[in-house]
């Protein structure tokens, strides 16, 4: 029986995005994937901009009962055509990518819809556009996504969060961008977030169980 978690009730603590190039391909997102979840990742996210759409699609196919073997969400970044076809928990878009309306319009009020924002504008978009998430960031700048936009910081990402949730959001807030296990404890202690998303904290470290396990004990401390 599927017992994977609603859209409202997914744990968002600790949000891993794969990247095919840091894991090493398939069969190293695979091993992390695994690892990562024995160490306490509570939701993943396959990512590779550079892959063609049969190629990610056969990434996803692969990945995906790892997840919902244990129960954990199961997320694909941009492709909802992808989502739809292999049956995803549901989808991260980006501000260049299908608007989040659409993709709740094409997946049902069912599947969990996570959007990239950056400022007060792209989150009150994200909140009209029914996501169940966001990812606000970046909170430092990061190789990982060099284009991401200018760094937050803590306090850029408090006073975003503060000021929008004065204003009535209750989206659901991950932070993203240049987070590790040195750096976590600080952005878990900023009001209103509810959880971290990491791509090298984990897929480049040589011992993701271990880098995961790290990261809960701060996000649980
Ligand atoms: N969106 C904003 S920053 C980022 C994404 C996908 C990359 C974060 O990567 P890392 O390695 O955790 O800094």
């Amino acid at each position: 029986m599927n017992t994977i978690p609603s859209r409202s009730t997914f744990d968002l603590s600790l949000y891993l995005v794969l990247d095919p190039e840091m894991c090493g391909g398939v069969a190293g997102m695979a091993r992390v994937t695994e690892a990562a979840i024995n160490g306490g990742v509570s939701i993943v996210q396959l990512r590779a901009l550079e892959w063609r759409k049969r190629a990610f699609w056969e990434a996803a196919r692969a990945l995906q009962p790892l997840c919902r073997a244990r129960d954990v969400p199961f997320i694909i970044n941009d492709h909802v055509d992808v989502a739809l076809a292999i049956d995803a928990d549901g989808v991260h878009v980006g501000q260049k990518d299908l608007p989040a309306k659409e993709a709740r319009r094409l997946l049902g009020e069912n599947k969990i819809i996570g959007v990239s924002v950056s400022n007060a504008q792209q989150w009150r978009e994200a909140e009209t556009g029914t996501a169940d998430y966001i990812g606000v960031g970046p909170v430092w700048l990061t190789p990982t996504k060099p284009e991401a936009g200018p760094a937050l910081g803590v306090d850029g990402l408090r006073s975003l969060i503060a000021s929008m949730k004065s204003q009535g959001s209750t989206m659901r807030t991950l932070a993203i961008g240049g987070i590790n296990v040195n750096n976590a404890r600080s952005v878990m202690q900023t009001a209103g977030v509810d959880g971290i998303a990491v791509v090298s904290a984990i897929c480049a470290n040589g011992a993701p169980e271990e880098a995961a396990r790290a990261l809960c004990e701060v996000i649980e401390s």
